[in-house]
């Protein structure tokens, strides 16, 4: 018989997401007439908007005819990488730089494979848990060590240190995973902390793995949307993005990775060819109907769609950290993301999780679920149906 790989029986719990699922279809088993409404997890609720939604029909028309047929295309269609490059990096980047992907998630999972076993791994405390849960799953972890993994450095971000990690924490030669605006805290680094990351990666021979993922809601235009925007990002980052939460496409599936040519091993060998490499062979591109959806999203009518959709679940971001601020507790995000960070101060997550779902069967997720830095907060996703949050604010007000 086969033996079980390691790396799977070294990761430390289930994967936080369907662990929400199943206490929430545990909660509604016992409590049939409760009407449960969801803010845990980050998944988009609102219809594509009708531009966009025409992109995507389109895509799928063009695929029935002779002369629109398209099979695989591998790295993304020429045409989506251009376009990307322009609308958000102003043109900087080659379309060989721009690689699209089936989503941020699916990316960072391949370049967790990428930079493989004996990569070093940075991540703020508390993260989005797939940049631990894939790097333990890649070897990347060395091995079981109390309340961490060897191998992997938390770089605690709490209110004492306004949300932004101590950098001197960054191990020399590590992959630094960087997610602003941020999940789940919703915090976003100014300009003056994303050129301190960047000058600690360059000088500590670090690669940043920047998830942009929610850039989209940035409405402070002081605030960098992209790692690019800093000098000397493109010696030192790759970024990773996503039209799942900006233009719905959490089901459809469809994102994008910049991978400079500027990039270099410690050897001088080119990081960027070996991405191309690692997508070439693992992965055969994205559906061609998401992609003309994509392109469709960022031009003029698509952009406006997109702000459309963002200015929606930011309205409710605000209807939630009102709701919270109202009952006294202190909140971060919402403003610039689509998350609120609540504090419970000296309370264990999950049990705030669990006394929020009893008592107004609204679904939350733990702070803690995305590391240890994460106790004692819970994360209010504001993906939702308005009716749903507006009765769900009702409900924390009330019960809470
Ligand atoms: C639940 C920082 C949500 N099943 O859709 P993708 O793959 O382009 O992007 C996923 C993603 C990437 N980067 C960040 C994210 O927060 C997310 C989505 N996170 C959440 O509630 O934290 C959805 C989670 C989904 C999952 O596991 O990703």
């Amino acid at each position: 018989m086969i033996t079980r790989n390691p790396c799977i029986a070294n990761l430390k719990a289930g994967y936080l997401f369907p662990e929400i699922a199943k206490r929430r279809r545990e909660y509604a088993a016992s409590h049939p007439d409760a009407k449960i409404i969801s803010l845990g997890v980050g998944n988009t609720t609102e219809p594509i908007l009708p531009h966009i939604n025409a992109g995507l029909t389109e895509g799928a028309r063009k695929l029935g005819t002779i002369e629109g047929y398209s099979g695989y295309q591998d790295e993304g269609m020429a045409a989506l990488r251009e376009k990307i490059s322009s609308v958000f990096y102003g043109g900087k980047f080659s379309i060989d730089e721009v690689f699209i992907s089936d989503g941020a998630k699916c990316d960072i999972g391949r370049l967790q494979i990428l930079f493989g076993s004996n990569a070093k791994i940075a991540v703020q405390d508390p993260s989005y848990p797939v940049y631990v849960d894939g790097s333990v799953l890649a070897g990347a972890a060395g091995g079981w060590e109390g309340t961490g993994y060897a191998g992997i450095t938390y770089l605690p971000c709490t209110a004492e240190n306004n949300f932004f990690p101590n950098l001197d924490l960054i191990p020399q030669n590590s992959i630094v995973y960087f997610c602003s605006p941020n999940n789940p805290t919703g915090a976003v680094a100014n300009r003056a902390q994303l050129s301190a990351l960047v000058e600690t990666s360059v000088k500590k021979g670090c690669i940043i793995v920047f998830d942009a993922a929610y850039s989209e809601f940035i409405r402070d235009p002081s605030l960098p949307k992209t790692i690019y925007e800093i000098e000397g990002a493109a010696q030192c980052a790759i970024e990773v993005n996503s039209f799942s939460k900006p233009a719905g496409f959490t089901g459809v599936r469809l994102g994008w990775s910049v991978v400079p040519k500027t990039l270099k091993y410690a050897s001088g060998e080119s990081i960027n060819a070996d991405w191309n490499r690692i997508a070439g062979t693992i992965f055969n591109g994205a559906s061609n109907v998401a992609q003309e959806g994509g392109l469709a999203a960022l031009d003029d009518e698509g952009l406006k769609e997109i702000r459309k959709l963002t200015d929606f679940y930011l309205g409710n971001a605000k209807l939630i950290r009102d709701a919270l601020v109202s009952l006294g507790i202190k909140c971060i995000g919402g403003d610039n993301s689509p998350y609120i960070w609540a504090h419970f101060p000296g309370r264990d997550s999950w049990e705030v999780f669990a006394e929020i779902l009893d008592k107004c069967q609204v679904v939350t997720t733990p702070g803690a679920g995305f590391g240890p830095a994460g106790q004692s907060f819970i994360r209010f996703s504001a993906f939702g149906h308005r009716a749903d949050v507006e009765e769900a604010c009702k409900r924390l007000e009330k019960k809470l």
